[in-house]
């Protein structure tokens, strides 16, 4: 079975844009806004770059340990993930999880493009049901968690390190969110990218095709498509760089010399200088204490964790705590 819920609201890109832009000292731009179309295509291509190990070592830890994660997420499970793009990296899960009993998947996504796809992709999955669910992650969440019937526990997928596009401490917030809307003996499994040497944390995001530049710079190209700007994409330079501070890869665009900017839509003019950046998304490197150190903090117990050896990542399966 199959079928999809609509959201009844979505985020506004000009009150956002118009935000991020005025903002007293560092300009930036919410990295959730790099997956339009175009964007979404341009990351499923950064996702096969020999650079870019992240996707893939998702992937293999989700197939090599699949069975596992499912036995140790006993009885009438039903399965949920937040930004469940294609739904690919889920199918092993789902196989593990219906060859126990019919299973029940609620994809949550913000795109109907992707819920669509990740229907199709998932189609041939028998004793699986498949709800989309066309919302932002919290609210998609709640709505799973009203519709859970008597006996049921809830799985919840937040894979492929999306958690550390929160900066901090916004992934501690979104973890403590996610516990208060689950039940003690409810499971998160989480996918944290691992620290590793920068220079491959670099290359990884400053690929030598450029299509990390593309997927940056396409944020500018989306403003002018949707707001009516008119950024001259020559203009910006792509820029990694690795925040030592923060233990976060940050991404930005420079702009290439002094210009003023028209952004028709956000009611907006803006000046850069020449070297100015606007920062377009932080992607933290976790430890594996760190993560472990998160959870409980939010609320969670760690009982798992699953590494990949070829490009440090882990898998965290934390059960939800009783509430003190
Ligand atoms: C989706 N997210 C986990 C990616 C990352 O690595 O932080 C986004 C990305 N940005 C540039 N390359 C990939």
């Amino acid at each position: 079975m199959t079928n999809a819920v609509t959201a009844s609201t979505t985020g506004d890109f000009a009150v956002d844009v118009r935000a991020g832009l005025t903002k007293a000292g560092q300009k930036e731009l919410p990295s959730k806004y790099l997956y339009d179309t175009i964007g979404s295509k341009l990351f499923d291509v950064i996702a096969e770059l020999p650079q870019y190990g992240l996707t893939r070592a998702d992937e293999r830890l989700l197939k090599e340990h699949a069975r596992e994660i499912v036995r140790q997420t006993p009885g009438d499970v039903i399965l949920c993930e937040l930004g469940s793009g294609s739904g690919k990296k889920t199918r092993w899960i789902l196989e593990a999880l219906a060859r126990r009993r019919h299973t029940y998947y609620f994809p949550i996504e913000i795109s109907s493009a992707a819920l669509a796809v990740c229907r199709r992709e998932l189609a041939d999955l028998p004793a699986v049901g498949i709800v989309g669910l066309e919302r932002e992650y919290l609210d998609g969440l709640l709505e799973v968690a009203a519709r859970r019937q008597e006996g049921q526990r809830i799985l919840a997928l937040f894979l492929g390190s999306t958690i550390g596009n929160f900066s901090s401490p916004a992934d501690r917030t979104f973890l403590r969110d996610i516990r208060n809307i689950l039940q003690p003996g409810d499971a998160l499994l989480l996918g944290t990218d691992l620290e590793k040497p920068i220079p491959q944390l670099i290359e990884a995001y400053d690929d030598p095709l450029g299509v990390t530049a593309a997927f940056n710079l396409n944020l500018l190209a989306r403003i002018n498509r949707e707001l009516e700007a008119n950024f001259v994409l020559a203009q910006f330079e792509h820029v990694a760089r690795f925040n030592a501070e923060t233990r976060s890869i940050e991404m930005h665009l420079r702009a290439l010399r002094r210009q003023t900017v028209a952004i028709q839509g956000a009611d907006l003019a803006i000046t850069l200088e020449e070297g100015e950046t606007i920062w377009t998304e932080n992607s933290h490197k976790y430890s594996l204490e760190e993560v472990a150190g998160i959870a409980t903090h939010a609320g969670w117990v760690c009982r798992a964790q699953w590494i990949d050896r070829e490009w440090p990542f882990a898998e965290s399966l934390l059960t939800a705590a009783n509430v003190e």
